[in-house]
């Protein structure tokens, strides 16, 4: 095999035509896509085993909150019909066990190296190549370079010190062991209450000898309403199966919830309350995706919700002092990601749970035996970090990616995000970031967005090809004005306005204490629309050569 010559260094074998990194739904679907077009293809992945999300958080308790049949890959018809979901909100084993039949099944593991760490990516314009270099100090080039990484990938630990310090057993929630964890009997203490440590502690309540969730902000929960589909559920599922991809193709965030037209003060009372019951009732994100359409937008409306489902936490929780310390008093309904919960509540009725509120009592640090607050010292068994991710940038910042006059991808993004579809950077050819930041794909049913941008490139790469073009980035003007758009669909929604991983604040990571516009909330029909307008224009927006 040739060798690739870098200044009378070989660097690697030959090039390949497109690297990828990231083996999780995204990655695997690329690879599927280029290697079906002819296209030599190498997948690299941190982990030992495929599946992103679904391989590394494999804590307890975690489960979709999209439908599990509207979660699955649309691509193929024998794939759809040979699938059985067991439950209407598949649990991570299962979704495990799905991406690695999808992988078995399209032959995909052959062009996938685990256990690679992509540490740096750099162009070389003079070849029109990336390279890039794994943690091992291997490297590896390719004509085009497509990052699957992940927009919550980059998991954090708190900035809080002593971690290192606890002599009992503790874990990150996404780098969770593959072994089963004991709980029995045990003290076991929960930092965090965002979706992942909601699932977690409804899961864990029964199964430890004592626990005590220390949460700094609460979340708005809602009930997953989650049970087994049946024989006939089965069927039906499989038979609507075209009218359903329909369906996810025309709502803004790809879920088979759709916005309700009414606005919260153009009905009854009574209507008001009876639907909102209703929504109560209803499995999954109805909730927050079919609520009134101003919900989201209109303080008075998101108040008014806000307030009802403050009345259904006050009357789960037992004692008055612990459901008010659930209720979030800064932010209203819908404008975080909002957990799905099975029996969350009626965890903190159990005697041996405890909730410890973090601002008023802050923790000062981790010791050898358990946690120390503001006022005590707190002796534990395990302690469980679900502290969330370096959202959406974090994982691009963990790999050094340099482009052809040597400036940082880092350093472009240093005041915010600046990309064009958010697939691509200018300065930085030949880099496709799907699932990448002002994309649609961090506001959706992830799957169904990451099918549209993978298919997208895969038609970028192929016309690339077939034209004889080995260089394609998008104008600083394009990549100006789509930015300016992701910033400006942003206004006036209510989620600009508070701190979460959605706006890019995380405490845990230098920096992040600005909030961002990190996605495109223009809705995934639009977005759609917009990509294929620019590849039917002859990639607008891009220089080709
Ligand atoms: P999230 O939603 O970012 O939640 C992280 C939680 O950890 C949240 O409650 C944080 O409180 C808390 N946290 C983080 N750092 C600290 C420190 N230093 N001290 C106390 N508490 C802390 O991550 P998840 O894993 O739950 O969910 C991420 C997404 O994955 C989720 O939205 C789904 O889409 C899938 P805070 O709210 O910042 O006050």
């Amino acid at each position: 095999m040739a060798l690739v010559v870098d200044n009378g260094k070989s660097v690697g074998n030959a090039p390949f035509d497109v690297i990828v990194i990231g083996a999780g739904i995204a990655g695997l679907y690329q690879l599927y896509r280029l290697r079906e077009i002819g296209l030599s293809v190498r997948v690299f992945e941190t982990g030992g085993g495929l599946g992103g999300t679904w391989y590394w958080n494999r804590y307890p308790g975690a489960r979709f909150d999209s439908e599990s049949y509207t979660y699955g890959y649309s691509f193929s018809e024998e794939l759809l019909a040979e699938w059985n979901w067991s439950e209407h909100f598949a649990a991570q084993p299962e979704t495990l066990r799905y991406l690695n039949h999808v992988a078995d099944r399209f032959d995909l593991r052959r062009d996938i190296q685990f256990d690679a760490c992509v540490v740096s990516a750099v162009f070389d314009d003079a070849q029109r190549q990336w390279t890039v270099m794994l943690d091992t100090g291997e490297r590896f080039s390719a004509r085009f370079l497509v990052t699957a990484i992940g927009p919550l990938s980059a998991h954090t630990l708190p900035r809080i010190p002593g971690v290192e310090s606890f002599r009992g057993q503790a874990f990150h929630t996404s780098r969770w062991p593959s072994e089963p964890v004991d709980f029995t009997g045990r003290k076991v203490a929960v930092i965090g209450t965002g979706a992942t440590g909601v699932q977690v502690i409804q899961t864990i309540a029964s199964q430890v000898g004592e626990l005590t969730v220390f949460q700094r902000t609460p979340n708005w929960c809602t009930p997953l309403h989650n049970r087994p589909i049946t024989e006939d559920e089965q069927r039906t599922i499989k038979a609507g199966y075209p009218q359903m991809f329909e369906l996810l193709r025309r709502t803004p965030g790809c879920y088979i919830h759709n916005t309700d037209p009414r606005g919260t003060f153009e009905v009854t009372p009574e209507e008001r309350e009876a639907f909102w019951e209703k929504l109560y009732a209803e499995p999954g994100f109805s909730i927050w995706m079919a609520n009134f359409r101003d919900v989201l937008t209109d303080p008075k409306a998101n108040a008014l919700f806000s307030d009802f489902v403050a009345r259904k936490i006050r009357q789960r929780v037992k004692d008055p002092v612990v459901a008010e310390m659930l209720i979030p008093k800064c932010h209203g309904f819908g404008t975080r990601r909002v957990p799905q919960e099975t029996r969350y509540y009626e965890a903190y009725n159990l005697p041996h749970v405890r909730l410890v509120d973090t601002r008023r009592t802050p923790i000062d640090r981790i010791t050898e035996s358990g946690i120390r607050t503001s006022v005590t010292d707190h002796a534990f068994d395990m302690i469980v970090y679900a502290t969330g991710f370096d959202a959406v940038l974090g994982a691009f910042e963990r790999i050094e990616f340099r482009g052809p006059d040597g400036s940082s991808l880092k350093d472009h993004w240093r005041e915010g995000p600046k990309t064009y579809l958010g697939l691509m950077s200018a300065g930085f050819p030949n880099l496709l970031t799907i699932v990448g930041p002002h994309n649609a794909s961090t506001r959706c049913n992830i799957p169904r967005c990451i099918e549209q941008n993978v298919d997208w490139v895969a038609g970028l790469i192929r016309d690339a090809r077939d034209r004889g073009i080995t260089r394609v980035e998008a104008t600083a003007g394009a990549e100006a004005e789509w930015t300016h758009h992701v910033q400006g669909l942003a206004e006036g929604m209510l989620y600009a306005q508070v701190d979460s991983w959605l706006t890019g604040i995380n405490s845990n990571v230098e920096g992040r204490d600005v909030r961002r516009i990190l996605q495109y909330q223009g809705g995934a029909p639009a977005y759609r629309a917009r990509c294929d307008e620019v590849a039917a224009n002859g990639y607008a927006g891009m220089t080709l050569s």
